[in-house]
């Protein structure tokens, strides 16, 4: 089964990896450089099966990437609390208060001008995939250029975006994990490889690979081709000290199939999808595993 690649990358990070601190404090187990393929041609998505995984708030997370907003108000209002975390330690920090974080989301949500001030994130991913500065005061919409290169040169070794903008590093909340993408076309079908510099296996990889996955779906109905495979090359590729249980757990359940994707119809723009777009049948999983965050 596919997903074994992911379960052995987490045994064997637990078993090996090397033990350090980092950034958040937390402590993870580290291994250096992590591939996994999975293949997309049969209209299976690798969403995993041995934890559910919330993919509805995966897929509204993909569409604000592409909507260039990143402010978290818009995924407050959907009920998607997976960036509160970041702005609401900056609230904490700066104003001293000891706000929770239902409280914090309500006033995100409530207050427009409270959102403005409080829930922005930086130049973060949807802003450097679709406006990212070109120096002479406009911008550059990689995503839309990624399609039109895609339709009009599929034989290209160019086609890639990235949220890696050198110069913004240091205004945004987090810098991007899931940071370069590119796309190959051969035969017919499109296939795609991400590069994350970072990787938290217990929380952060099942939305990564299928958001990857997703958007290489999207990307394949806008420009007419089939689906190949998508590619994940992790680098720092870590569990943290305190997902111990998520590890045990996880790693002796048994994958199940993966469930199909499809798409209810034909959005007019890669910019133009919703939630309800996107069909998922047959996703069986095993139940959710809860896990705290680093921050
Ligand atoms: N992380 C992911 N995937 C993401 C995301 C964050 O795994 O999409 F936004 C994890 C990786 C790491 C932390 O544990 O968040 C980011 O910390 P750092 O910037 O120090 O690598």
């Amino acid at each position: 089964h596919p997903e074994q690649q992911y379960l052995d990358a987490m045994a064997r990070a637990w078993a090996e990896g090397s033990e350090r601190r980092d950034r958040t404090g937390v402590g993870t187990r580290s291994l250096f450089g992590v591939t996994m393929r999975f293949d997309l041609s049969d209209g299976t998505v690798p969403l995993l099966t041995t934890k559910r995984i919330f993919w509805k708030s995966a897929v509204k997370e993909l569409i604000w990437f592409l909507s260039g907003d990143t402010n978290i108000r818009p995924l407050v209002e959907q009920g998607v609390h997976i960036w509160t975390d970041w702005p609401l330690d900056r609230y904490r920090r700066e104003t001293g208060e000891a706000t929770d974080r239902d409280a914090f989301e309500a006033r995100i949500a409530a207050d427009v001008h409270f959102a403005r001030e409080w829930g922005d994130l930086g130049p973060v991913y949807g802003k450097q995939w679709v406006a990212w500065p070109d120096g002479k005061g406009g911008t550059v919409n990689q995503i839309a250029q990624l399609v039109q290169g895609l339709r009009e040169n599929p034989a290209s070794r160019r086609h890639i975006f990235t949220g890696w903008n050198v110069a913004e590093l240091d205004r945004m909340a987090l810098p991007p994990c899931h940071m370069t993408y590119q796309y190959h076309v051969a035969d017919g079908r499109l296939s795609g490889i991400l590069y994350q510099r970072s990787c938290d296996l217990g929380l952060g990889f099942g939305f990564n690979i299928f958001e990857a996955a997703l958007l290489l779906r999207m990307l394949a109905q806008q420009c007419d081709l089939e689906p190949g495979e998508i590619v994940w090359m992790g680098a720092d590729v870590h569990v943290y000290l305190n997902h111990e249980h998520l590890v045990a757990e996880q790693v002796a359940r048994t994958p199940r199939p993966f469930p199909k994707l499809a798409f209810t119809r034909r959005p007019d723009s890669i910019f133009d999808y919703h939630l309800g777009d996107v069909a998922i049948t047959g996703y069986d999983p095993h139940p959710h595993i809860a896990a705290p965050v680093a921050v």
